[in-house]
């Protein structure tokens, strides 16, 4: 037997060496066994592994553990995000070449990734930095661009003044700043490349159909992002031009009220329309624009301002002349970048003419309005065609259509189907990304680098100053190269890729990640593949999953390699199902005077706690753990202290995955107390000293029946569900029945003792392998099969039976389930509470309820 103190340290580096040596975690991809892919959003190598990558890497560990268990072949692997700014940054600021930086993070996160007793299959492991990775990033582009998915647009695009780089519209929130920066973002007028994911904005909507096993919230966010509106092209001719102005509407039932058509101030026909005594108007109102965000000029609560042109427009449908205005809240980008103003069923259009003193025309009556009572705000819901020439008396729902048709026949409109999402901006003028593989060609213009010349590998020579702009443009040796079609000097493309395109097809890599001749073997990925389970923040809601999403149908549209007769890939969405996991959170303090954060070590008195310094009262609250607000926990130390498998199961027990966990040092020093019980109460197992003998005892039968409870309740609690923390308290309800259980030398106890930690193994993977030796096995915990459940044993073979004497319940006593009619009646009577209200007493009838009670009725 070994030693008798639990020491985390010295099992679990001696099982992951074991497990190491012996590839383990190797994928088994030729077996007949069903498939499980498990996989969580990989990481960026910033350096140091944080809480929140422990509770992303540990969940899915769970999973793929619990799957092999239960006879599945599993994917399980591990990768880096390894492009990105902040490798660049300190390439600036401490002189260490990006690469470099990354591979050491990478070197030192990994090495803390296996402490966590991670099953990883480590000989899938891939980097989007590296050249073997990033040739397919490329490749794909250049698919993309022979489908006509990848393009270069000039555009007014949205600048981050402190990253010095452009941004996708995914990556500015809703304040208007950076996703990655925080800066207030601005616009620029720029040449970029953009992916045509619009072309894909339909699939990319009604697949989310098949995404059951999703958060609805995630769900909801895309379609909300997609944002696809049903509606009309109208067109409104231009008084004394030959030029219309078409407008984009979703409410052609109201177009007998327009009182006047609005340009964005960006739109090509406001110069054009403009008359003289309005241009030096509308030029001061163009410019003041400029200077606003997207966010302000669209605010619901910001006023809605603009400037007439001068001109005016015809309404098709009246015949009448309408003014034509520009106004902050059209925006260019979407629609047409014109509005029909319909002030008295819009609530813009309605603040806008009482602004300007428009005219305000009912199109549409509610059933209860009386007539000519005017309308003091917009009225936005359906109703009765009201003032609207044949279509008066009409459902207003109704007359969408029957104005549509008549608009389409006589050829000034058409229906229209829009979409808010945008094509994806995936140019950046940064150096640590993935080159875009283009070049450009004085003679023939844009010009694809040949398939065989990739990758388009980053030059390692170069100098980051720090001055602004893309290192690359710098670099003449590497800029010029000559035109691959026509031989003339030619000028490689300069921008590298958003870090986004390289996470976007990852998880199609790993089932084939080591393969340097084709992307991937397609049958491997299509064997794999969908994800059943991926695991990640909530975060990535909109950004990494719609592009991910995006390119499985892209790359699935490739053609198979049978020259397209088939499809490239036979799936249509990559993830099954999604969970995402809460934040890991913790104890906060912050100076209420001066709000500054304060670090807890600090603290005195953690009753009252005071700024050490200043003496100000604190507030105490849970955040995100984060180094600005000194209330990270390190894992290493974690680690050091009490061991991974603590670390793993208080992770587990503390919430549920998808709910935010506030971390506390004396919920994890419980875990440890019961990760100690655990082992004292497997260590001081011996063996079973006598043999199976037909029926069980009692006390072995209520044995048997905690083991198989313990059993349903943690594979329910494990299939699908993931609730994590119920699993764990179960652990614990069938560690003390086994301590507490009357029979230790029963075969029923050993079943006990297995049935615990095979149940443990997914969790506490060290522990349970330790103690799986200790008890005298010889192969690993890991390899066995998931405990069966015994249906049988959870029958209870007593029953409760109630007591009553005229009705009135006086005691319960235990019987057997077996128990007839005739039993019940005698346990009854031989039972105290009977002595004690009915002894001597005549008897009138008995009442019966079998399984239940039974009521004396005497004289
Ligand atoms: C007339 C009208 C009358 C409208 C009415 C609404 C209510 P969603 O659902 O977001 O697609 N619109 C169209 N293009 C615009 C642009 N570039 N900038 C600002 N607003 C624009 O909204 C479509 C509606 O938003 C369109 O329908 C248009 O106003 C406005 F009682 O047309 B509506
Ligand atoms: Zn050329």
């Amino acid at each position: 037997m070994e030693s008798n103190n639990y020491q985390p340290s010295a099992i679990e580096s001696k099982w992951q060496q074991i497990w190491d040596d012996g590839n383990v975690d190797q994928t088994d991809h030729t077996s007949t066994k069903p498939k499980f892919y498990v996989l969580s959003m990989f990481p960026y190598p910033s350096g140091n592994l944080h809480m929140g990558h422990v509770r992303n890497y540990v969940i899915p560990d769970v999973i793929a553990r619990q799957k092999r268990m239960q006879g599945y072949r599993v994917l399980h692997p591990m990768g880096w995000d390894a492009f990105g700014l902040p490798a660049e940054n300190a390439a600036i600021e401490r002189g260490i070449h990006p690469a470099t930086w990354t591979y050491q993070n990478i070197a030192h996160m990994r090495s803390q990734l296996k402490k966590l007793g991670l099953s990883i299959d480590w000989n899938l492991e891939l980097a989007t930095c590296s050249p073997k990775y990033y040739r397919w990033t490329q490749w794909i582009f250049l698919k993309f661009y022979q489908a006509g998915l990848a393009y270069q647009k000039d555009g007014m695009v949205n600048w981050d003044p402190i990253d010095l780089t452009v941004l996708a519209n995914e990556q500015v929130d809703g304040e208007g700043r950076s996703w990655r920066s925080g800066a207030i973002v601005e616009k620029k007028a720029l040449r970029q490349w953009y992916f045509k994911i619009t072309d894909y904005a339909e699939q990319l909507l009604t697949d989310l159909d098949q995404l059951a096993g999703w958060p609805e919230k995630v769900r909801l966010m895309q379609a909300n992002w997609i944002g696809k509106s049903i509606g009309a092209d109208l067109e409104f001719p231009i008084v004394g031009s030959s030029e219309k102005i078409t407008v984009f509407t979703t409410r052609p039932d109201t177009v007998y009220g327009v009182s006047y058509v609005v340009l964005a101030p960006e739109h090509p026909l406001t110069a054009k329309v403009t008359t003289p005594d309005q241009t030096a108007a509308v030029d001061t109102f163009i410019t003041e624009v400029k200077q606003q965000s997207e966010i302000d000029r669209t605010a619901e609560d910001k006023p809605k301002r603009g400037v007439a042109t001068g001109a005016m427009a015809i309404n098709p449908f009246t015949g009448a002349e309408v003014p034509i205005w520009i106004a902050d809240y059209v925006l260019y980008e979407y629609g047409t970048g014109a509005v029909m103003g319909v002030p008295a069923h819009d609530v813009r259009d309605f603040k806008f003419a009482k602004q300007y003193q428009l005219p305000i025309t009912q199109v549409i009556a509610p059933a209860n309005q009386e007539i000519g009572e005017p309308l003091t705000a917009a009225y936005t819901d359906s109703g009765t065609m009201i003032n609207s020439s044949q279509f008066d008396g009409l459902d207003s729902v109704a007359a969408k259509t029957a104005i549509l048709d008549d608009a389409e026949q006589k050829s000034y409109g058409r229906s229209k189907i829009q979409y808010r999402l945008r094509d994806w901006l995936i140019s950046r003028q940064r150096y640590w990304g993935t080159p875009i593989p283009m070049i450009h060609c004085p003679k023939c213009g844009v010009v694809p680098v040949p398939e065989a010349d990739l990758p388009v590998e980053l030059p390692e020579d170069i100098a980051f100053t720090g001055k602004g702009g893309n290192p690359l443009a710098s670099l003449d040796s590497w800029v010029n190269v000559s035109c691959p079609s026509c031989g003339t000097p030619a000028k490689r493309e300069t921008d590298t890729m958003d870090t986004f395109v390289d996470s976007s097809w990852y998880y199609l890599r790993y089932p084939d990640a080591t393969n340097n001749d084709r992307i991937f073997n397609t049958d491997l990925t299509n064997n794999w593949l969908p994800v059943n389970q991926y695991v990640g923040g909530v975060e990535h809601a909109v950004l990494h999953l719609l592009y991910a999403r995006f390119f499985t149908k892209v790359i699935r549209d490739f053609g198979g390699e049978d020259n397209g007769k088939t499809k490239f890939l036979n799936f249509d969405e990559p993830f099954t199902q999604l969970l995402t996991q809460g934040m890991v959170q913790s104890t906060t303090y912050k100076n209420t005077q001066t709000g500054k954060y304060i670090a807890p070590g600090s603290i005195v008195d953690p009753n009252n706690p005071r700024d050490p310094d200043t003496g100000d009262t604190l507030e105490v609250s849970f955040e995100k753990m984060s180094k600005s607000k000194y209330n990270g926990v390190d894992p290493e130390d974690v680690l050091a202290k009490y061991g991974a498998d603590t670390a793993r199961m208080f992770i587990l027990f503390k919430a549920p995955p998808e709910k935010d966990l506030e971390w506390d040092d004396a919920d994890i020093e419980g875990q440890f107390r019961f990760v100690n019980r655990l082992w004292k109460l497997v260590t001081s197992f011996t063996s079973i000293s006598t043999s199976a003998s037909g029926e069980l005892s009692k006390v072995e039968k209520d044995l048997r029946r905690s083991i198989h409870i313990a059993i349903q309740a943690i594979t329910e609690d494990l299939d699908g569900e993931y609730q994590f923390n119920t699993a764990v308290s179960e652990l614990m309800k069938l560690s003390n029945a086994l301590t507490d259980a009357g029979c230790k030398d029963s075969p029923t106890y050993a079943e006990g003792i297995t049935t615990l930690l095979l149940l443990l193994a997914p969790f506490a993977p060290h522990l349970a392998e330790e103690l799986w030796q200790i008890i005298g096995h010889t192969d690993s915990v890991h390899s066995q099969s998931w405990p069966q459940l015994d249906e049988t044993a959870l029958v209870a073979d007593e029953i409760t039976l109630v007591i009553q004497i005229m009705g009135k319940t006086r005691g319960t006593i235990q019987v057997p389930t077996s128990s007839d009619r005739v039993a019940l009646e005698t346990y009854a009577k031989e039972s105290s509470i009977f002595h004690k209200y009915a002894e001597g007493k005549e008897i009138k009838k008995v009442i019966i309820v079998p399984g239940k009670l039974v009521n004396f009725i005497i004289a």
